[in-house]
C-alpha cells in the first residue's frame, strides 16, 4: 500500500474487518509481518533448571504417587516462554521420569518418538517391542513412534532419566495415536543388547529371522555412555583440532541410514577441554543440553548461565550459543534438526 490511510479510508476499513470477522474472514495486510518473519524470533526463552532442585520435587512426587497410578511419573520440564504447552521448545517436549525400586511403568505406544538421557541410578530399563536395553548413566535409549515400550526398575536406589518427546510437533500435525498393552509389561521377544550386539558396532546381520524382529528402519535404540564417551576422549586425545563452534562433537545415528536417530528429533555429545572457549553460533534447531561433566558457562544470547553436572539448559532457535568450559566439559543435547532438514528449513549461521 502506497503512503498512509485517510482517515475515512481507515475508518472503513475498521467497519469491514469488524464485518468479517464473525465469517471468521481476516485482512492479512495487518499480521503479514508476524506471520512471515524475516529471521527466527521464537517465543520460547533460555532457561536452565538445576538438577538437585528438580530431583527434590520429583522425590516428593515419588512418595505420593506411584509410577503405575501415574502410568508416566514425569515432571514436564515447560519453557517460561511457553506457558500452558507442555514444551520446552515449540516443537519439543522435556520431562524428567522417576522410576522407583520395583516399580514398572505400564507398556504403551504412541505416534510420538522418545528419548531417553539417563541422569542418575544405574540398572533399571526400557523395553522396546519385547528387548531390553538396561540403563546406565548417560546411556541414550530410543522408543521410535509406534513401538511397545514400559520401563522398570529392579534395582534398589531411584532411576530418574531425562525424557526427550516430540509431542508438540505431533500435536501440531493432529497426528497423534495412543494404547495401552494388555498386560503391564510387553512379553519379552530377545535378550537385553541383542539388538545393540546385531546393529551396535557398524555390522548388521548377514542373514537370519532375528535381523527381520526389530522394524527395517529404526533397528538400533540404544546408545551406551560406555560406547560415546571413549569416543568423544579418543577424538580429542588424536590431537585434531575441536571445531571453534561445538568443541569436538559427534551425532548419534540410525545405522540404516547413517541420518539422524530417529524421524522427528537429532541427537549429539560434545565435548571442550578445559578452558576452551567457543565461537557463538546460532541455528535454527532450538536444543536442549544436558551437563554430562564439568563446569563451564554458556551465554545465550548476553545472558550468561552457569553449568554443573546434571543441569539442564534449552537455547531457542536462532540465539546466539557461547560456551566456555572451566574444566573439561561434555554436553549431550538434542533438537528438532531431524524434521527440519526433511522441511528443508534447517540453518545455521557460524560466524
Ligand atoms: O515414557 O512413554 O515423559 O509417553 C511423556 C510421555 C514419557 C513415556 C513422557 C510418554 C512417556
Amino acid at each position: 500500500m502506497a503512503g498512509p490511510l485517510s482517515n475515512d479510508q481507515a475508518s472503513q476499513l475498521q467497519a469491514l474487518y469488524a464485518e468479517m470477522a464473525p465469517k471468521n474472514l481476516l485482512p492479512l495486510w495487518e499480521s503479514l509481518a508476524q506471520l512471515v518473519l524475516p529471521e527466527p524470533s521464537s517465543p520460547a526463552r533460555p532457561h536452565k533448571w538445576d538438577y538437585d532442585g528438580a530431583r527434590a520435587y520429583l522425590m516428593r512426587a515419588g512418595d505420593l504417587i506411584s509410577a503405575k497410578q501415574a502410568e508416566r511419573r514425569v515432571l514436564i520440564l515447560e519453557n517460561p516462554g511457553l506457558d500452558g504447552l507442555s514444551a520446552i521448545t515449540p516443537s519439543l517436549y522435556a520431562g524428567l521420569q522417576l522410576i522407583l525400586p520395583g516399580e514398572v511403568a505400564p507398556a504403551h505406544r504412541h505416534s510420538q518418538c522418545a528419548l531417553r538421557f539417563v541422569l542418575e541410578g544405574d540398572g533399571a530399563f526400557t523395553s522396546v517391542d519385547g528387548e531390553k536395553a538396561v540403563m546406565r548413566p548417560f546411556d541414550l535409549v530410543l522408543t521410535p513412534g509406534g513401538q511397545w515400550h514400559d520401563h522398570g526398575n529392579p534395582t534398589d536406589q531411584p532411576m530418574v532419566w531425562l525424557d526427550g518427546l516430540d509431542i508438540p510437533t505431533v500435536r501440531h500435525f493432529d497426528a497423534s495415536f495412543a494404547e495401552q498393552y494388555e498386560a503391564e509389561q510387553f512379553p519379552e521377544q530377545a535378550p537385553p543388547g541383542d539388538s545393540l550386539n546385531r546393529y551396535g558396532r557398524n555390522m548388521r546381520p548377514l542373514k537370519g529371522r532375528s535381523a527381520d524382529r526389530r522394524p527395517a528402519h529404526q533397528p538400533l535404540f540404544h546408545y551406551p555412555y560406555a560406547e560415546w564417551r571413549p569416543a568423544l576422549d579418543a577424538l580429542a586425545a588424536s590431537g585434531a583440532d575441536p571445531d571453534p563452534h561445538l568443541g569436538h562433537a559427534l551425532e548419534f545415528l540410525n545405522p540404516v541410514n547413517g541420518g539422524p536417530i530417529m524421524a522427528t528429533i537429532s541427537a549429539h555429545v560434545r565435548l571442550m577441554p578445559a578452558g576452551f572457549e567457543t565461537r557463538a553460533r546460532r541455528a535454527t534447531d532450538g536444543t536442549v543440553f544436558v551437563v554430562v561433566e564439568g563446569e563451564g558457562r554458556a551465554w545465550v544470547e548476553d545472558e550468561e548461565i552457569a553449568l554443573v553436572p546434571r543441569d539442564i539448559l534449552v537455547v531457542p532457535s536462532w540465539k546466539a550459543l557461547r560456551l566456555k568450559a572451566d574444566s573439561r566439559l561434555v554436553l549431550f543435547g538434542y533438537s528438532d534438526k531431524a524434521c527440519q532438514e526433511k522441511l528443508n528449513l534447517y540453518r545455521e549461521d557460524n560466524t
